[in-house]
């Protein structure tokens, strides 16, 4: 399959995982697994492809956004979808960073970086990456720093989820800076 169709499957699936299941025909249990051969028919039927293109789709996504256990299957980060996923002990940078839009500043500063419509913050570990996050917001989007560090010392928890995004519940506005 090409790239553009690669793209497609893949946000249908990031829809189907972490936000509308049941649209998508598809139960997902507690902590968000869902049968690999229920997705493979979803997206089959939907785009036409082969069992062994929705899972190539699945395993050699960019940002990692798909986790496949033996015949499991769910998103790695970015539910909107109430979800318990494991705790995991991957190492934390110590400096981490949020791209956002220019009209969200005034209300970080205040009530720091909030989940919104997701479960949970989304961070970056590069300024790069944080900047393409942000670019989905805004032409101009500002990049924060976060202090991960701290935020970990006063008890917070930060965990990675895919290939490099970082997941927490809240961050206060005292561990964050203009990068
Ligand atoms: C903002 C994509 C006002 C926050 C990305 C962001 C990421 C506030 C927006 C992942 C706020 C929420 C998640 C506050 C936070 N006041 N605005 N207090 N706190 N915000 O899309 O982090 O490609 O839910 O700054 O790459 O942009 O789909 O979160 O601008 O990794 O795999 O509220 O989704 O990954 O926007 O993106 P989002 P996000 P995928």
């Amino acid at each position: 399959i090409d790239g553009s169709t690669r793209r497609q499957v893949s946000t249908f699936l990031s829809g189907a995982l972490r936000h509308f299941p049941d649209d998508a025909g598809l139960a997902l249990d507690e902590a968000g697994w869902t049968a690999l051969d229920s997705v493979v028919d979803r997206a089959g039927e939907t785009y036409g492809i082969d069992r062994e293109a929705v899972i190539g789709v699945i395993q050699t996504d960019p940002k990692g956004r798909f986790e496949v256990d033996g015949e499991r299957v769910r998103a790695a980060y970015g539910h909107s979808i109430a979800v318990d996923l494991d705790a995991d002990n991957t190492p934390v940078p110590d400096t981490l960073y949020h791209g956002t839009s220019p009209d969200a500043l005034e209300s970080i500063r205040e009530e720091g970086l909030k989940p919104m419509s997701r479960q949970h913050v989304h961070l970056s570990d590069s300024v790069g990456d944080a900047h393409d996050v942000g670019s989905r917001h805004a032409a101009d989007p500002v990049i924060l720093q976060v202090d991960a560090a701290a935020m970990q010392t006063a008890g917070h928890t930060i965990t990675k989820r895919g290939r490099a995004v970082y997941t927490t519940d809240h961050v206060p506005p005292a561990y964050l800076t203009a990068a």
